[in-house]
């Protein structure tokens, strides 16, 4: 599946290297054609295999040597291609990137999403970081912007990335535990390690647990420059906002999808895209003029532990990113992208921020291990769309056949060709940025307030946001078995807000502190996810729950409602194949709801039907779904006789109107004293576009 729109340079040039094994004969990687591919070559029906078999040698040395080493951080991930435009030419101003500049050039995309901690066989849904990012294949050669969904980082300086992963990832003596941040050696990194405390408070909060990545943001964490043609510089933050807002999962839900489908999120976008419904993403850059450096008196540009809030220098809506195209393969793809963050291209520039400074040597370092050697930007996936040339050769898996002898620069016998730019020709030339100082190794006394912003955070949170952080605080930190760590932990928490403490140290058995902690009170929209777009239905995934007497013509029209504004709507019977309806017509069901659980779904509807609602109520999986459902905050909807569940599973029947309806935080009823009407479709709608309803009481129910 792709998109109408003409393919991008960069999917005709991968056309080159796309490969149907169904056109011809099965051969060997020499072209030979095989004769059998099912029985070695043997001495006699009973005897050895003959050295001479190099089909079957080859079969098997080409099967052994199948695994690369998976990435050391984000090892899990899922990618798809697609394209990126700016609205308006207003960028040229700040920058030459003519990608960003120029609004007439539709410029191809791939991205990767991915989580840190876990391996490449580990789950979709743990709590922790997802990466984002971004190659983008412009005229002027690639630019990759690595980010995350959240951000900040843990560390000031690169040179604490090995220490943070080694205590994040499982831990050396046994490798446990698998993607997850809730055991001994990342909390006492993180109880000694306060700069960590900002991404701890993210790690802790729902952006740890997206329902998709299509609803999930993207930064680029660090503050990066543009530079116009003048050498003039502008300091930047990079922002990804999802068009179908930002929403998670609850933790409970996360924690049962991992062992449902430990592929939730991959399968998402794969479908998505497959359905024609494109990820979107809207590009914002919070720009700083140079003279304003240091007009922020609490955070340093260069600090990547710092966020600037949105109040205080809005971000600027500049691009729209569609992803349109799944990957043909996934190793090929999506395992064989490399980014690098030191790819940039004229106009973009890196700034002095030290875990910046790292990263641009660790990137082309790993992948000389993981991609077995320097060649890796041969791969398919990996070529610019930009003309390459240059005086580089040789190595493991060199592609390209270079003509002419001579390899170097300067050089006559070449016609001095390729020729080298300068600045006129569009050659890439670094910010003359004036460097004065000692080597010392020391950090500015700009980075020494550890506190402040994960208080921000904490303040800007809602209400049900903040109790789901107590609620991660207190399960991760609970996982915790040196008391001392967690003590310190909530002495740490104490200085962020004394509430969070009181409330983390209450949950763990931790003495709670005596003295308050300072809290500056202020806030900051933005953070919260309470309050983002919320209008759409667009690829939610909603449950039927139907048997045998269901009322069909209400089914049918409810799922008619729901696909036509993009719904993804399943049947689930009793078991697979059909159930009859009320009136003795034949539905068929997506799958048995006995194979499946709520989790999977975003919310659940049950039509009405005398028989249907009697065989549903007595089905404690289907009772438990509905009350999953309830409890995990997601809509549920029930109809006629099928109201009775709401009494089975203990939900709370909100008040109904004369005409039986009625709708109370996300659970919606008409009774058998009415008939289906807009009413209905419209609170059912809306309440699934809000996604969860965290003001339901649901400690009691349960599930
Ligand atoms: Fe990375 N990081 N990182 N990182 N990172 C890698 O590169 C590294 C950092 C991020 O989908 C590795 O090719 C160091 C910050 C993402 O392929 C490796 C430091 C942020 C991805 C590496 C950082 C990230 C990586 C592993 C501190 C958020 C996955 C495989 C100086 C802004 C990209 C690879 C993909 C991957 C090193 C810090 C995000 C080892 C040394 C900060 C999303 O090179």
């Amino acid at each position: 599946m792709s998109s109408e729109h003409p393919p991008t340079a960069k999917q005709t040039r991968l056309a080159a290297h796309r490969r149907d094994p169904r056109d011809g004969y099965l051969t060997t990687d020499q072209g030979i054609r095989v004769e059998d591919t099912d029985n070695s070559l043997r001495a006699g029906t009973r005897g050895p295999i003959l050295l001479a078999d190099f089909h079957l040698r080859e079969k098997l040395m080409r099967f052994d040597h199948e695994r690369i080493p998976e990435r050391v951080v984000y090892a899990r991930g899922a990618g798809a291609h697609g394209w990126f435009q700016v609205y308006d030419g207003s960028l040229a101003e700040s920058t030459t990137a003519e990608f960003l500049g120029d609004p007439s050039l539709r410029t191809p995309v791939f991205v990767r999403f991915s989580t840190l901690q876990g391996g490449r066989g580990s789950a979709d849904t743990p709590r922790d970081v997802r990466g984002f990012a971004t190659r983008f294949y412009t005229g002027q050669g690639n630019f990759d912007l690595v980010g995350t969904n959240m951000p900040v980082f843990f560390i000031q300086d690169g040179i604490k990335f090995p220490d943070l992963v080694h205590a994040l990832k499982p831990e050396p003596h046994n490798e446990i535990p698998t993607a997850s941040p809730g055991h001994d050696t990342f909390w006492d990194f993180v109880s000694l390690q306060p700069e960590t405390l900002h991404h701890v408070m993210w790690l802790m909060s729902d952006r740890a647990l997206p329902r998709s990545y299509r609803m999930m943001q993207g930064f680029g964490v660090h503050t990066f420059r543009l530079v116009n043609g003048a050498g003039r510089t502008t300091f930047v933050k990079f922002h990804w906002k999802p068009t179908l807002g930002v929403h998670s999962l609850v933790w409970d839900e996360a924690q049962k999808i991992s062992g449902q489908d430990p592929d939730f999120n991959r399968r998402d976008l794969w479908e998505a895209i497959e359905a024609g419904q494109f990820p979107e993403y809207e590009l914002g850059l919070q720009l700083i003029p140079e003279e304003r450096e240091f007009d922020f008196d609490d955070v340093d540009l260069l600090d990547p532990t710092k966020l600037i809030p949105e109040e205080v220098v809005p971000v600027t809506p500049v691009g729209r990113m569609v992803l349109d195209r799944n990957p043909d393969n996934f190793f090929a793809e999506t395992e064989q992208v490399a980014f690098r963050v030191d790819n940039v291209v004229p106009g973009i520039d890196f700034t002095a921020d030290a875990l910046l400074q790292a990263r641009l040597f660790s990137y082309p370092d790993t992948q000389l291990t993981r991609l077995g050697g320097p060649n890796a930007a041969q791969l398919p996936v990996n070529q610019p769309v930009a003309p390459v040339a240059h005086y580089q050769q040789d190595g493991f898996g060199q592609q390209t056949v270079r003509q002419g002898r001579a390899n170097y620069h300067p050089n006559s016998l070449g016609d001095g060709r390729p020729v080298v730019a300068g600045r006129q020709g569009g050659g890439f030339t670094h910010f003359p940025e004036r460097i004065d100082g000692m080597p010392e190794r020391r950090r500015s006394q700009t980075f020494a307030d550890h506190y402040s912003q994960p208080t921000l955070f904490w303040n800007s949170m809602s209400l049900w946001e903040k109790e789901h952080i107590v609620a991660a605080f207190r399960v991760e930190l609970g996982r915790v078995g040196p008391r001392h760590i967690r003590e310190l932990m909530v002495q740490h928490l104490n200085r962020i807000d004394h509430e969070l403490a009181q409330l983390v140290a209450a949950g763990i058995g931790v003495t709670a502190p005596a003295r308050r902690g300072d809290n500056h009170g202020r806030g900051s929209r933005a953070l919260s996810q309470a309050y983002g777009p919320r209008h759409s239905v667009l690829g939610r995934k909603v449950a039927i729950v139907v048997a045998d007497g269901v009322d069909g013509d209400t089914a049918a029209t409810l799922r008619a409602a729901l696909t036509e504004r993009g719904a993804l709507v399943e049947l689930l019977g009793p078991v697979d194949g059909v159930v009859t309806a009320a009136d003795g017509a034949a539905l068929a069901v997506t799958r048995a709801i006995g194979g499946v659980g709520s989790v999977l779904y975003d919310a659940v509807l049950v039509p009405g039907g005398n028989d249907a609602a009697i065989a549903l109520v007595s089905d404690g999986y289907v009772v438990h779904f509905v009350a999953e459902a309830y409890k995990h905050a997601k809509p549920v909807g029930v109809l006629g006789e099928a109201t009775t569940l709401l009494t089975q599973t203990q939900l709370p029947m909100p008040a109904l109107d004369d005409d039986g309806f009625g709708e109370e935080l996300g659970l919606v009823v008409q009774s058998a004293r009415g008939t289906v009407g807009d009413a209905f479709v419209t609170a059912y709608v809306d309440a699934i576009a809000r996604h969860r309803h965290f003001d339901r009481a649901v400690d009691a129910i349960a599930a």
